[in-house]
């Protein structure tokens, strides 16, 4: 299967200031197409001839032969986050709705309790790498990870929601060195409607295939 670069779902001046024009460009039809070039080179180089979604391939990471489980790791996981990160991002600040709301209040105190672990996790993780709102199949819960280079959620049995990228490509063209400036100003930018339906859909797909779970009720 060929992967491909989806194009933005806005114009890519559309989340100026936070992010110009000219680094939104350089991040998804440089850095991100390179993933899907490299994963596709990657996979014609070992014959392979599935056709795993990125999702499956990431999940099943580590039965995939040896010689591959590092190129998907790499750019599997560099197409899958960037193609997250540019479907939860929208011009204009909005909010989540009540029903969103009320998981965050349960798991994270508060709106700014998420916000703030992000952060946290975000100005800590040495290097580069992504922070990570989660579904996390095992604990039936929402939770925040930080994940070095482009390692995804996916291969940890977590499902992504809302992602946040601090590579320095990221922000460096807009915020030099401060990742801690674009981490908050990246927080206005969330398109909290997409992160529902995500979480919804996970939801609704836990309920059907594993109906004994002890899951959360409300909400
Ligand atoms: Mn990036």
């Amino acid at each position: 299967m060929k992967f491909t670069l989806p194009p933005l779902p806005y114009p890519s001046s559309a989340l100026e200031p936070v992010i110009s024009r000219e680094a939104l460009e350089l991040h998804h039809d440089k850095h991100h197409k390179a993933y899907v070039d490299k994963l596709n080179e990657a996979l014609d180089d070992a014959g392979w001839e599935g056709d795993e979604s990125i999702e499956q391939l990431l999940r099943d990471l580590n039965t995939l032969p040896k010689a591959l489980r590092e190129d998907v790791r790499n750019f599997g996981g560099g197409h899958a986050n960037h193609e997250l990160l540019w479907e939860t991002l929208a011009p204009g600040i909005a909010k989540p709705s009540d029903g969103l709301l009320a998981h965050i209040d349960r798991h994270f105190g508060s709106l700014s309790g998420l916000r703030e672990q992000f952060m946290d996790e975000g100005v800590a993780l040495f290097g580069s790498g992504w922070v990570f709102l989660v579904w996390d199949e095992a604990r039936s819960r929402l939770a925040v990870e930080a994940l070095p280079n482009q390692d995804s959620p996916w291969s940890r049995g977590q499902v992504p929601l809302l992602p946040c990228d601090v590579w320095e490509h990221a922000h460096y063209l807009d915020y030099r060195n401060r990742r801690a400036d674009w981490i908050r100003d990246w927080w206005h930018l969330i398109n909290w409607a997409q992160v529902e339906r995500q979480l919804e859909r996970v939801r609704a797909s836990d309920e059907k295939t594993a109906p004994a779970r002890t899951r959360v009720t409300q909400g």
